[in-house]
């Protein structure tokens, strides 16, 4: 099968555009793969990248089990993050921007040199790294509510929309990132925890699979990137007046407000 990336590309972009929530791809056509799926991914950022945005790193999607069960997925997905995105600790989120927000904390790693698959190691992204902080990722799928098979929401760019990375830094190798503590607070309750070794039992191995990922299609993560290790909770909605926390230990707090 001959798969119309443009087409795909133009049918996510104009979702986003039009705040649309659209059928997945997989309920249209027959065959999508993960590999023609990172296609339609690759095409979609070069045409947001020809557009004036520009890539500041790339993140995993659905590597801790909450994840997995929420979204009924259980492999890892790959994405890419535009600097148009990012947004300051403390943010306000124009939900008129957006179509059915969600938001999730993230364990954010900042990269200090190229890392190059493959064969990398948790250990080789730790030597790789140069800080590591909290964050909060805002997902949006520009799928029907929300569902979708894995090769839709990697041509989606595994929904990502925003992100907000925390002020607080510490070195990669000065704290153990699989013990770090999060708890997610929604409008002042507490409504997810989990411990940094939800995501695949570290992090940094997530950060691993990344670059294995990037290195067999040509690519490797770069120098300056951010990575966002994926979630650790499941995604709570981010409706209007909505106040998202997440309190990390060692790693601060990161709040996002929804306007
Ligand atoms: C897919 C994106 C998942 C994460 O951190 O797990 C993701 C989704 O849940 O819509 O960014
Ligand atoms: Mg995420």
């Amino acid at each position: 099968m001959t798969l119309d990336i443009d087409h795909w590309v133009g049918y996510l972009l104009d979702a986003v555009d039009r705040r649309a929530e659209v059928a997945a791809i997989s309920s249209q056509i027959d065959g999508l793969t993960v590999e023609a799926a990172y296609d339609v991914q690759d095409a979609l950022i070069a045409a947001r990248v020809a557009a004036g945005d520009r890539v500041v790193g790339a993140k995993l999607g659905v590597t801790s089990k909450a994840k997995q069960l929420q979204m009924g997925i259980d492999e890892p997905a790959y994405g890419w993050l535009l600097g148009s995105t990012q947004r300051p600790g403390g943010a306000d989120i124009a939900l008129d921007e957006l179509i059915h927000p969600r938001c999730e904390p993230e364990i954010v790693f900042q990269m200090a040199t190229d890392l190059e698959g493959p064969g990398v190691t948790a250990h080789d992204v730790l030597d790789a790294t140069a800080t590591v902080s909290g964050g909060i990722e805002i997902i949006d799928s520009r799928y029907e509510r929300f569902k979708f098979t894995l090769p839709d929401v990697i041509a989606d760019n595994t929904s990502a929309a925003r992100f907000v990375v925390g002020s607080d830094v510490v070195g990669a190798v000065d704290i153990d990132l699989r013990l770090v503590d999060c708890v997610f607070e929604i409008d002042g309750a507490g409504v997810a925890s989990a411990t940094g070794a939800a995501l695949l039992g570290d992090p940094a191995e997530c950060v691993a699979l990344l670059a294995n990922h990037l290195a067999a299609r040509g690519r490797r993560i770069e120098a300056g990137w951010i990575v966002l290790a994926g979630a650790l909770t499941d995604a709570f909605p981010l409706v209007s007046g909505t106040r998202a926390a997440a309190h990390y230990s060692d790693l601060g707090t990161v709040v996002i407000r929804s306007g």
